[in-house]
């Protein structure tokens, strides 16, 4: 519970950060580096992974170099990879909710719960909505996109998540979306939700942070701004957006 309550605890103060770090795209000494430039410009938690076809070795290395920078939780974040960590602080339990296919519902997870709970690695469960244009997350995860303007749609899975007891929904455009989750859809879901609301893909300016912000989301996850150069200014600007 321990990365829970920590979560809980920015939240009481206002919106967390998140940095997603895909360790199929640097060298694990540079994952390294970014994640302490990440902490040092106020990000509150690094997620590794969320890449396809990523070996076990280069995840691992990447998992410790990151670990070894940072002292903020690090969270292993298992979308479309058959490679996992056991070694980081929290376990994204995610559950790809609007998956034509059963496995990434709930066919992985099933096979690593029992791993998970004997290794007392701290879970926080998610459920994960694909919004378009989802890019390779869509594709990988075979999911049922939810179309932009369907906001009824995203509610229902937003409040399916929560009913089933799920810690977290997460509205997700996709890893490189050319836009966020648009506002309306944020807003919407935000309004009908109890439980705190994740908003990754296409964020990559101070103003797509504060807009995603304003629309309701609770803990806001950037990956792509950290991969062009500059990334640390943009990070500050996305950042002080984000906690003012
Ligand atoms: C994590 O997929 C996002 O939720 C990250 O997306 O790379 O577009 O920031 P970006």
């Amino acid at each position: 519970m321990k990365i829970q309550e920590y979560v809980n605890r920015i939240l009481n103060q206002g919106a967390v950060h998140v940095t997603l770090i895909d360790p199929s795209r640097q060298t694990s000494e540079a994952a390294g580096r970014l994640a302490e430039t990440a902490q040092e410009v106020g990000s509150d938690l690094i997620f590794v992974g969320g890449s396809s076809g990523v070996s076990q070795q280069t995840l691992t290395q990447t998992c410790e170099a990151v670990k070894q920078r940072v002292q903020i939780p690090v969270l292993f974040f298992p979308t479309g990879t058959d490679s996992i960590s056991l070694n980081l602080d929290a376990f994204l339990f995610l559950s790809l909710l609007n998956s034509r296919n059963s496995k990434f519902v709930s066919g992985t997870q099933s096979k690593i719960a029992s791993v998970l709970k004997r290794l007392e690695i701290e879970t926080l469960s998610v459920g994960y909505i694909l919004v378009e244009p989802g890019m390779k997350l869509g594709e990988i995860g075979e999911a049922e996109l939810v179309a932009r303007d369907n906001f009824w749609q995203a509610i229902g899975y937003a409040l399916t998540a929560e009913f089933m007891g799920m810690s977290y929904v997460f509205l997700e455009a996709g890893n490189g979306a050319a836009q966020p989750v648009p506002a309306g859809m944020i807003r919407a879901v935000k309004r009908e939700l109890s439980v705190p609301l994740i908003v990754g893909g296409g964020i990559r300016t101070a103003i797509d942070a504060r807009r995603v912000r304003q629309a309701g989301a609770d803990i806001v996850v950037t990956g792509t701004v950290i991969e062009a150069a500059g990334y640390r200014e943009r990070l500050r600007s996305i950042l002080s957006a984000l906690k003012d």
